[in-house]
């Protein structure tokens, strides 16, 4: 199987032949309506926000040196992957040039609404700093079964995903059935035979493109270049009941009164969302 590449479909199409079923897609200039489209690069970056800081396993970097740290990446000594910044949180500057978030695409998305953005539901939309050779610690279901929406700004990024129900294939962690134990980029076949009967679909997004994961998608990527993106994540009608189950499950292990309390504020949120339609 292949990625499949679109340009300048209908909202509708996108809904029927990828959102429906599930079928990741890789749009090649939905960001078109993005001002950060063009614009951000690690010079703009460099100029604009310097100084902003961001944590990485304990350790505090700045913009500046994240930039510094990406350019002079290589496959024998990356820089540490994925450095992230909180974009409402940490540089809500940036807002206004990723605006409308959607896309227009992905719609609609509950998570927008101002009910869902308190509270802690797995998701963020965030901006993704790389170098060349940064990996994706693991292959991975994005938690709560989100759909995930990642727009390359600057630079390539190599992605895997594999076909929907090859879990048997892929070793989910006993302790964590949202990662996959195998090493995507090394496979151990002697400890994990079966991963040779998955299909991995590789493909690269390069600048202005945006990749859709539908919920349900194992995946990892990796950069090629220096790369920024922007993720965020979608939750809607089609994903609600999955998503709740995780909530309570996430939340239950917190104690019984806070799932209880998270469960029914996001059951109702669910229930807005849907009356919305
Ligand atoms: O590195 C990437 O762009 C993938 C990020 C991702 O899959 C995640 O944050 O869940
Ligand atoms: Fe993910």
């Amino acid at each position: 199987m292949e990625i499949q590449r679109v340009d300048d479909i209908s909202h509708q199409e996108f809904m029927t032949r990828f959102y429906e079923p599930g079928i990741p897609v890789v749009f090649k200039n939905a960001s078109k309506v993005w001002k950060a489209k063009g614009l951000f690069s690690p010079d703009w970056f460099r100029e604009n926000y310097g100084e902003k800081t961001t944590e990485k396993n304990g350790q505090i970097y700045s913009m500046k040196e994240i930039m510094d740290l990406v350019e002079n990446s290589n496959e024998n000594n990356p820089a540490p992957y994925p450095l992230i910044f909180n974009i409402p949180n940490q540089l809500p500057e940036l807002l206004p040039l990723i605006d409308p978030l959607s896309l227009n695409y992905a719609r609609p998305n509950w998570l927008e609404s101002k009910w869902f953005k308190k509270g802690y539901w797995g998701s963020a939309t965030e901006l993704f700093i790389g170098g060349p050779g940064g990996k994706f610690p693991y292959l991975h279901l994005d938690y709560y079964h989100l759909n995930a929406w990642i727009t390359q700004l600057y630079g390539e990024k190599r992605f895997t995903v594999f076909p929907r129900g090859q879990e048997d294939l892929l070793y989910p962690k006993p302790d964590d059935q949202w990662r996959s134990e195998v090493n995507i980029f090394e496979p151990n076949y002697e400890k994990h035979p079966k991963y040779k009967e998955a299909t991995p679909i590789h493909f690269t997004v390069g600048p202005g493109e945006t990749l859709f994961i539908p919920f349900g998608t194992w995946h990892s990527a990796y950069s090629l270049t220096p790369t920024i993106s922007v993720a965020f994540d979608q939750l809607n009608y089609k994903n609600s009941k999955d998503f709740l189950k995780d909530v309570w499950s996430f939340k239950r292990r917190e104690g019984l009164m806070k799932a209880v309390t998270m469960y029914s504020y996001a059951w109702l949120g669910c229930q807005m969302g849907d009356m919305l339609k």
